[in-house]
């Protein structure tokens, strides 16, 4: 069988996993005063590690330190010294790739080729890309003096911890801003090494604070007074919490929240190539991805070739020990996320769709979900309209070009789309005409610190990345 392998688990040690986790507030690292986190592994539910939870009297203490710090340092040196401590950070990033990489996969229950092919890399990269902007903000044509917004109340999500950090925190500190960052309740362990590593690079402190803590936390922070930016990754229905909190304010606001992308493949797609692309767009990262391809619309003339492939190449994934270097699909982030995913996954079959499962064996313990496909899908499904944010796929079909755009565009939320066609100027028409912030063509789930992210609709506003996500931080 396809799932017959030696296998040849990262060894866990090279985490340097500690019984127990601070928050770094001011350049140290500190006991919090709200209530203690439990890292879990959810590939095998053991503790991994208990975590210092902050208060609000932490978050005003950071946003205090952030705010010093911007004053008395950060915002009035001289971006070429700014650009120094990002690169250090980034190659810092790198030298210390293998721990975080399986860090990351301990915490979060991603595969480790993933944790260290994509997460990892990218993270540095962001940082290699935003140090080269920090010296020349003042000849960018933003005229005399661009400036910082001050201090950055940042909140990120479980599914990228290390990578959403990075898009949030280098950035922010290229431009002259300071950070509290929030992590996610479920990932904090990461973004915690992180701040070892700042203080490795000698930031100076108050530049950069973590402070784990639950969704409260998050709200806290993002209402205080004294923080003049948010950034947020994550859910829609909090992502809109935010902004209701925040009508009336100055606070800026950036918002990247969930999506329903739909990779279209048209009849003279390159079909090994768009195939792969599927399955990358359906369960890469388990289907925990924001721009996620989990609708795939495919022409009518090729869906059922279409389909058998596609289970073939599905039925080969390999489900299980996220630390196994050869598996594709590891744990579902939490128990919370497996059953969300559970439900929805029923509404399918409840409503009429075929569910076809992969036959791969899954782990007795631990959170896991075999990849599913569902077929027959017709757009008022619930899984053809909602973010499933797990390893399902839902697909349907269209005759036309102006039919597949339209399929795609029925959805509340625009934040990535898929082209599969060898037509070049079929591309451009249906890049146009799609909704969405991101479109990939005969490719998916590309990330490069150089091209702008995010969202249209309910997927939200703002962009990190570019010069664009550059000018999220910055005053010109
Ligand atoms: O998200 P939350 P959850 C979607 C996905 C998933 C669903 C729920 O569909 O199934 O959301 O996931 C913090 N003020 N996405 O519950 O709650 C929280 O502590 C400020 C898509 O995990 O939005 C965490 O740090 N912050 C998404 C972060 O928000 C608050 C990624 C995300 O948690 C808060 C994650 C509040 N009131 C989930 N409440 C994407 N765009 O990639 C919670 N938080």
């Amino acid at each position: 069988s396809p799932w017959d392998y030696a296998p040849a688990p990262e060894s866990r040690d090279v985490a340097g996993l500690r019984p127990s986790y601070r928050m770094f507030v001011d350049g140290e690292f500190v006991d919090g005063s709200g209530q203690s986190l439990t890292s879990v592994n959810p590939a095998t539910e053991e503790t991994l590690a208990e975590v210092a939870g902050a208060s609000a009297a932490d978050v005003d203490r950071a946003v205090t330190a952030a705010r010093a710090a911007f004053e008395s340092t950060w915002a009035t040196m001289p971006g070429s010294e700014r650009a120094k401590y990002l690169f250090r950070i980034a190659r810092l990033i790198q030298e210390r790739g293998r721990e975080l990489a399986v860090l990351e996969t301990l915490d979060n229950g991603k595969p480790v080729k993933e944790s260290r092919d994509t997460d990892v890399p990218t993270a540095a990269a962001h940082f290699f890309h935003h140090a080269g902007w920090a010296d020349k903000l003042d000849h960018a044509g933003y005229g005399a003096n661009p400036r910082p917004l001050g201090v950055a109340g940042q909140v990120i999500p479980w599914n990228f911890p290390l990578l959403m950090l990075a898009w949030k925190i280098a950035p922010a500190l290229a431009c002259g801003n300071t950070v509290v960052l929030k992590p996610a309740e479920t990932t904090p362990l990461t973004a915690l090494v992180f701040a070892e590593i700042c203080q490795q690079a000698g930031l100076p402190a108050g530049v950069v604070n973590i402070l784990p803590g639950a969704g409260d936390i998050g709200a806290e922070l993002v209402a205080h007074p004294g923080v003049d930016k948010v950034a947020f990754t994550g859910s829609t229905e909090v992502g809109k919490s935010i902004q209701h909190r925040l009508a009336g304010t100055a606070t800026r606001l950036t918002l990247e929240l969930g999506g329903k992308a739909a990779n279209i493949v048209f009849d003279d797609a390159p079909l090994d190539q768009a195939v792969e692309g599927v399955v990358n767009g359906g369960f890469f990262n388990q289907g925990h991805v924001c721009c996620a391809g989990s609708r795939l619309l495919v022409q009518e003339s090729i869906a059922e070739e279409l389909l058998d492939r596609l289970r073939t190449r599905v039925s080969a994934l390999r489900v299980g020990d996220p630390l196994d270097k050869n598996t594709d699909v590891g744990a579902i982030n939490s128990a919370e996320q497996l059953s969300r995913i559970t439900e929805l996954a029923d509404t399918g079959e409840a409503e009429g769709a075929r569910r076809w499962t992969s036959p791969c064996p899954l782990p007795s313990q631990g959170y896991f979900f075999a990849p599913t496909v569902f077929s027959e899908v017709h757009q008022s499904m619930r899984v053809a309209g909602e973010e499933v944010f797990g390893p399902v796929l839902s697909v349907l079909t269209f005759r036309t070009p102006e039919e597949a755009v339209t399929k795609a565009n029925n959805t509340p939320y625009g934040l990535s789309a898929g082209i599969w066609t060898e037509k070049g100027s079929r591309i451009l028409w249906a890049a146009q005409r799609v909704r969405a912030g991101v479109v990939w063509a005969n490719t998916f789930n590309r990330f490069d610190p150089t091209a702008p992210f995010g969202g249209y609709q309910e997927s939200g506003f703002g962009r990190e990345g570019g010069r664009a996500g550059l000018e999220a931080y910055l005053d010109v």
